[in-house]
């Protein structure tokens, strides 16, 4: 077993029960996970610590002012609620075996190399996607510090039973070191396996817009109360979900889901009065992106007319689409080419923090396989066989860039 196979095993295992994971932002499995790759990090000889937005952050420097900006690697180890040990995970895995690598065969860098673990990539506790690498940038993240999570604990509480102080984030700011990010993934998603793909290069990475829903009408029996004159809050929402799949359906360019719903007050019998549910609506088409909170709030307001309901729409997240770096496209397509493996250039229909470095230092990323184009779930998987051309990829891209 290759020593990133074992440190797949390994790192599944916190939060995880052998199948499903879970690691959620600011909870000690998350900031166990985070913990080990620190001490591996260390024990590779690189300064390594977690920053005051819960981002592992190592840095293998190098001694002369004149080094330059460093080349950014990373991904993230938070998960989605019962996910996979791959989504993530294996980017930053496969970023530390590319510096195990490195080192054992004596390679010098003429520039720092740093690793990043970003902190809350998934939002699966507060919404906060992205958290870690958007503090990382230094973009304001105030306007979370209330925000309540699944578990009733708003955010800045949270941090503070973990040790850690909602003001002190903006403390992570460190893109002022960084001269590019690279970031390996998983696909996510059926092309590589049907394509028979060993690693695709990324062009671009949808738009994703997050929004938290509240419609209300009236409490009732569930029994005496005639069909005709409910306001049921449940049918409302059923017509949202119905009409926003159908909208991205006939559009061909657009996805909807909505993954997540409460009705209150939750009895059997009883006409639900409220039901709060979360959309998360994407694009990688950029002219179409800006239009997908009409789009929301139209399909709101129509469902909620027609059953007699008042509603509320708050934006719980949105990240811009953006293309990856052409160069750096170019430089892994020349590498895939040269290590003779059978490669494609696809766009990402899964949200990265490469599209929040993005803006700010050139960005590019690779994908490796997922097995059944499964992800965001216990079956998550990609084959050892399948991770190493990868890593092979991006330990060569690394030695270019920090030679350059
Ligand atoms: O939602 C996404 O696409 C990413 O996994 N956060
Ligand atoms: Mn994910
Ligand atoms: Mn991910
Ligand atoms: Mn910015």
């Amino acid at each position: 077993m290759s020593m990133l196979d074992s440190w797949v095993d390994e790192v599944g295992l916190i939060g995880g029960n052998g199948s499903a994971v879970n690691r959620f932002a600011w909870t000690p499995e998350l900031l166990a996970a985070c913990e080990w790759l620190v001490e591996r990090l260390r024990e590779l000889g690189l300064n390594a610590e977690i920053d005051a937005a819960g981002n592992v952050i190592g840095r293998w420097d190098v001694d002369g002012a004149d080094a330059g900006t460093a080349v950014l690697i990373g991904s993230h180890l938070d998960t989605v609620p019962d996910g996979g040990r791959f989504d993530g995970a294996l980017g930053v895995l496969s970023g530390l075996e590319a510096i195990r690598r490195l080192k054992a065969e004596g390679f010098g860098p003429c520039r720092p190399l740093w690793i990043a673990a970003f902190n809350d990539e998934e939002g699966a506790r507060f919404g906060t996607s992205m958290f870690g690498s958007t503090a990382f940038v230094g973009d304001d993240l105030t306007a979370l510090r209330d925000r309540v999570g699944v578990d009733g604990v708003p955010l800045a509480e949270a941090m503070r039973q973990r040790g850690f102080d909602f003001d002190e984030v903006p403390r992570a700011k460190g893109i002022d070191g960084v001269g590019c990010y690279l970031e390996l993934h998983i696909e996510q998603g059926p092309r590589m396996e049907a394509q028979s793909l060993d690693t695709a290069v990324v062009t671009a990475i949808v738009g994703i817009g997050g929004y938290r829903v509240t419609l209300r009408g009236q409490t009732n029996h569930a029994g005496t109360t005639p069909m005709g004159e409910r306001r049921d809050a449940l049918t409302g929402a059923s017509r949202v979900v119905l009409a926003l799949r159908d909208a991205a359906l006939a559009s061909g360019d657009v996805t909807a889901n909505v993954g997540r719903i409460e009705v209150r007050p939750g009895g059997t019998n009883v006409i639900p009065g409220e039901a709060v549910f979360f959309v998360d609506i994407r694009t990688a088409n950029p002219n179409i992106f800006p239009t997908l909170g009409n789009l929301v709030r139209d399909t709101v307001r129509t469902a909620a007319t027609a059953e007699g309901l008042t509603a509320e729409i708050a934006v719980t997240y949105e990240h811009q689409p953006v293309p990856m770096d052409s160069e750096l496209q170019e430089l892994l397509g020349r590498e895939m080419e040269a290590q003779g493996l059978a490669w494609a250039s696809l766009s990402s229909g899964a949200g990265h923090d490469a599209q929040v470095l993005a803006p700010h230092v050139p960005t590019g990323m690779l994908f490796v396989p997922s097995q059944a184009g499964i992800s965001h779930a216990p079956e998550e998987f990609t084959p050892p066989g399948q991770r190493e051309p990868g890593v092979s990829v991006l330990t060569s891209v690394l030695k270019t860039l920090l030679l350059s």
